[in-house]
């Protein structure tokens, strides 16, 4: 096993991969060059230890001791300080997720065991592996692009199955693929203007100005489709933000517990109960939705509650959802959304278990409430869901037509296609869109900018869209990705 063909200057670095806290294994990870090494001065089992006789086999799992580290030279009668009986599995580079030589060991879990695997390994020369390390090395080796190291980092924070399942597709080259679909052709028409730039005087070479558009254009159209799959990115990392806003004493926090299933927000007779927002979250149909309660919207509160309700309006304007709530026969009272990305409003008429009065201000052409959920009426108008926190009535109701509105999110296309952007990437797409559109209003101007120029801008552009998937990167860059991974990954 060829062991030790890494890069000399890499450190060998050492992580618990699995969570602190008591389980029945823990995952120490060793990576770098000296990782076998080191791997056989804290372990003891065959193809490890001192007296190295055939080394292990790669990709092998096998049972042994470990133990403090011994001394370097390795002296065979030196008594073993014992850590734990434990497997190790040695991977040698470039086949292991890192790329470098590797060796896991899988130990007993709680606090110390791996604690003290970890500290053996320091003391045999490894060093403590920052957060995001072992993916940072995978990068750095070639062995993902940097979104499939954010997507590693996505499945790790997964909060729901739509999100998990989307971070695996992208994990397997789905925005790579995408992003390649986009790419390809302006590489090529990059390749054929320089190759034009050469052979000047050669009128075969020169590209037809209407090719060139048709290419832009085409560019700039599949990276339209990416953005448009941007919010569903966020949506499915952080979950679908529901807020329930409405007059005091509606029955906001009512609904709130029944939709959440646990008593969490205070309920009292009393308006004005709720002030601070209180979140929680609900898994539903494997996607994850955040619902907010909010103080109950008022013009004559006093100063805490108007602190609450300017909360209230400040949460209600970034919500991806807002139930607005009001009781059967009263008026609706108004969010003050902004006029520009204001979410959309469902109407949730609350207390219908109390029979419902007639000719709620805003009612729609069926005046009082009923439990029958929504529909059109007569008026064409939207009827609000009618709903009961007491008897639970046209809350199914209220989830379809919530599921309903996600539908139109993009979430299962970004599923499928495996494209979960983020700000990082959303950013490099819009700034790559921008100057490919400003390209092509040269020509579309009239004014042929010359293929020097259009090759350089074009360069430019990709050199962008490069830095999603890390094709080009800076230091700094890494820095800002990895931060948010997890020690020991
Ligand atoms: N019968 C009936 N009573 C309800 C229902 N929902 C809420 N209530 C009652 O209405 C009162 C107010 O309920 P809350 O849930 O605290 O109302 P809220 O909108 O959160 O009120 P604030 O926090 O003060 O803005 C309480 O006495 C609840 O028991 C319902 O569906 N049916
Ligand atoms: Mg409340």
């Amino acid at each position: 096993m060829d062991f030790g063909s890494n890069d000399p200057v890499m450190d060998t670095v050492v992580a618990r991969a699995t969570p602190e806290g008591e389980g029945g294994l823990a995952v120490v990870r060793l990576s770098g060059p000296g990782a076998m090494t080191i791997a056989r001065r804290v372990f003891l089992g065959p193809g490890f230890g001192p007296a190295l006789a055939t080394p292990p086999a790669p990709r092998r799992a096998v049972y042994g001791i470990l133990h403090a580290p011994t001394d370097a030279q390795g002296d065979e009668n030196q008594p073993l300080d014992i850590i734990d009986e434990a497997l190790a599995l040695p991977m040698p580079g470039p086949h292991s997720y890192t790329g470098e030589d590797t060796v896991e060991f899988f130990c007993h879990g709680g606090r110390q065991v791996a604690a003290a695997v970890v500290r053996a390994c320091q003391e045999a020369g490894a060093v403590a592996a920052p957060p995001g390390e072992f993916t940072r090395r995978a990068f750095l080796n070639g062995r993902l692009t940097l979104d499939q190291a954010e997507a590693v980092a996505d499945l790790i924070a997964a909060g729901s199955e739509q999100a998990a399942r989307a971070a695996v597709a992208q994990l397997r080259g789905g925005l790579d693929a995408e992003l390649g679909a986009v790419e390809w052709p302006l590489l090529d028409l990059l390749v054929r203007l320089e190759g034009s730039l050469e052979f000047s005087d050669d009128d075969d070479v020169a590209i037809p100005v209407t090719e060139t558009r048709l290419t832009l254009n085409e560019a700039i159209e599949g990276l339209d489709h990416l953005l448009a799959l941007a919010p569903a990115g966020r949506l499915l990392r952080e979950g679908i933000h529901l807020v329930l806003a409405g007059a005091p004493n509606a029955g906001k926090s009512s609904l709130f517990n029944r939709l959440v299933g646990d008593d969490r927000a205070l309920v009292d007779a009393e308006p004005g109960t709720t002030r601070d927002v209180v979140a929680a979250p609900v898994r539903r149909g494997g996607r994850l939705y955040v619902l907010h309660d909010t103080a109950g919207l008022r013009d004559d509160a006093g100063r805490v509650e108007t602190m609450g309700i300017t909360r209230a309006r400040e949460t209600a304007a970034g919500a991806d959802l807002v139930l607005l709530l009001a009781e059967a026969g009263d008026g609706w009272p108004s969010l003050a959304l902004p006029e520009v990305g204001a979410p959309p409003v469902l109407r949730v008429a609350t207390k219908c278990d109390l029979g419902g009065a007639t000719g709620g201000a805003t009612g729609g052409a069926t005046g009082g409430w009923t439990c029958a959920g929504a529909s059109r009426g007569a008026d064409g108008a939207a009827v609000p869901i009618a709903t009961s926190a007491v008897t639970g009535a046209g809350l199914d109701t209220l989830w379809a037509a919530i599921e309903k509105l996600a539908e139109t999110w993009n979430l299962d296309e970004a599923i499928s296609l495996g494209v979960v952007l983020n700000e990082r990437h959303r950013q490099r797409l819009l700034e790559g869109r921008d100057e490919l559109s400003q390209l092509l209003g040269l020509y579309d101007g009239g004014a042929d900018p010359g293929d020097e120029v259009a090759g350089t801008l074009l360069a430019a552009t990709l050199a962008r869209l490069g830095e999603i998937s890390g094709r080009v990167f800076s230091e700094q860059l890494l820095d800002g990705v990895f931060r948010r991974f997890c020690v020991g990954k």
